[in-house]
């Protein structure tokens, strides 16, 4: 169902001029130093929004040595906690002001729900950052009274020049999710937003500076994966590496760790994740959370309800519903307050998601709805629905990562659970009951990092989140992610002659 109201004129809302275009090294926008750029395109329209500067890997290696300087003899790291605090809350407070110029710009970077960006992601986002920045004056280490002759403590330090590179689905959540614990912890970062959505990272690089973040203590350097991503993962300089993207990029970040200094990586990867809808589920609820679950920002979540399974004593009532509220879902430009969905962020997932369903039709699921590209202009895709999937088609292993349901009937309670599990991903997983022993059993079975009952995209900032199995590991959020970005140092004292 395309919104009538798909013209793309922009009439809905003002967009804003892009100011920030050029890589943000050592408090300064700068050229790349090939003078590279490459193209950021508005999938609503399929036209460029601007040319970007590209970074590569003498750009990262620029950034780098401004991240070790600040890092090994500036102020950042040497700053009490409360003092690095004072500073990240004024960057959420200069955040909170630019709040619709940023919603707009990753809206026609990402084609992501202007309402949304304006609503959940940045509010989102900001709480992140306050968040850590509450955290930042209480890291602290212990002490050890092991033996009579030794006082033996641990200091918690930075762990120095963290490279981070993250994805284009959650622009803004993701590069808070990254920054805000790494920069409390007293790090210094080089972040590489995605080719796809650079546009707000580049944003928040000048709100840091007016914040008062110390030149060098943020670097942000949008570049291509294979060229910047790399070096970044391979640099000797660089003492951590947090990621978040695909599986198959995940290992190629690891490899890269290895191979180069053996920095420890953090990986949050795809998911392939179930829902469990059971006999006593409230249907019309069910439905709802299902198409939640998997047309959220058009699907583009790695933590989508890809994978359905419907009880038999339901299924049938629940594949007509969930057919004809598919049906009527509102597909359009993300601008348009009546718009459930946007457009696909790149011509890239665009066509991998197209290129998707054209396989589950040659492997014999079943069409139950959408199938195709909406319109003539834009990255399009109906909701689109597959049953009669069996469990070793691709459409039901691989992260598809679009609007395309997967959906199956189940009879009891341990068949759910065995195909539940039968992923190579553990990111989440749902569970639609009103049985509280179903909900906390099931729960307890299943191979996920997240569990939600009754609810999808339900997070705390203070609750761990991360995968297991093929997801990847190492949580973001939660005191978890700040020790990411924190190493314990032993000190040991001998003490003579103590009774004690
Ligand atoms: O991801 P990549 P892509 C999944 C989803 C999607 C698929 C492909 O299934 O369809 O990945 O998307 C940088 N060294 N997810 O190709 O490549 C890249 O520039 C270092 C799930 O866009 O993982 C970007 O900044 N970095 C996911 C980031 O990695 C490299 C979110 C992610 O891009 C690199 C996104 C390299 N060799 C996609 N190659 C989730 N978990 O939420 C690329 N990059």
């Amino acid at each position: 169902n395309l919104s009538n109201d798909h013209n793309h004129n922009d009439s809905f809302i003002k967009i804003p001029t892009i100011k920030f275009t050029k890589l943000f090294i050592n408090g300064e926008f700068v050229d790349s130093v090939s003078g590279k750029t490459f193209e950021t395109v508005d999938p609503r329209t399929e036209e460029v929004i601007t040319e970007i500067a590209e970074a590569t890997k003498e750009d990262v290696g620029i950034a780098v040595k401004a991240a070790r300087e600040a890092f090994d003899s500036g102020p950042w790291p040497r700053m009490t906690g409360a003092e690095r605090a004072k500073i990240m809350l004024k960057w959420a407070e200069l955040i909170d002001q630019n709040l619709e110029e940023i919603a707009a710009l990753d809206t026609i970077d990402g084609g992501k729900l202007y309402s949304w960006c304006k609503t959940v992601d940045i509010p989102a986002a900001t709480n992140i950052l306050r968040y850590y920045a509450g955290a930042a004056d209480k890291i602290h280490g212990q002490v050890f009274k092991t033996s009579r002759n030794l006082h033996l403590y641990t200091l918690m330090e930075p762990v120095g020049v963290i490279g981070q590179i993250i994805p284009w689905n959650f622009p803004t959540i993701m590069f808070f999710t990254k920054a805000s614990p790494a920069l409390a912890a007293g790090c210094t970062v080089v972040l590489k937003p995605s080719e796809q959505t650079p546009l707000s990272a580049l944003f928040y690089a000048h709100l840091a500076k007016l914040a008062g973040i110390p030149d060098g203590v943020l670097n942000v350097v949008p570049g291509l994966g294979s060229n910047a991503g790399a070096a970044i993962s391979s640099h000797m300089d660089i003492d951590a590496v947090s990621f978040t993207g695909s599986t198959e990029t995940g290992r190629e970040v690891m490899k890269a760790a290895a191979m180069s200094n053996l920095k420890p990586v953090s990986l949050e990867l795809g998911g392939k994740s179930p829902v469990l809808i059971f006999d006593d589920a409230d249907v019309d609820e069910a439905v709802d959370l299902a198409l939640f679950g998997i047309l959220h920002n058009k699907g583009e979540i790695c933590v989508a309800f890809s994978r359905v399974y419907v009880q038999e004593g339901i299924y049938d009532k629940f594949e007509k519903k969930v057919l004809e509220k598919a049906k009527n879902w509102v597909v359009g430009d993300p601008f348009d307050p009546k718009v459930q969905q946007g457009p696909q962020t790149s011509k890239a997932q665009f066509d991998k998601i197209l290129s998707y369903i054209e396989h589950g039709k040659k492997e014999g699921a079943t069409l139950l709805t959408g199938g195709k590209k909406l319109g003539n202009k834009g990255y399009y895709i109906e909701p689109t629905i597959f049953t009669n999937v069996k469990e070793d088609m691709l459409v039901s292993q691989d992260e598809i990562f679009g609007p395309v349901m997967v959906l199956s009937k189940f009879k009891t309670i341990e068949e759910a659970i065995k195909t539940a599990n039968n992923t190579r991903y553990g990111l989440a997983a749902g569970i639609v009951t009103k049985n509280l022993n179903i909900a906390n059993s099931v729960s307890r079975s299943i191979r996920a990092g997240i569990i939600w009952i009754n609810c999808f995209f339900a997070f705390d900032i203070d609750c761990p989140f991360g995968g297991f199995k093929m997801s990847g590991f190492g949580k973001d959020y939660g005191l978890e992610a700040l020790h990411k970005y924190l190493q314990a140092k032993s000190v040991a004292t001998p003490i003579y002659n103590s009774p004690w």
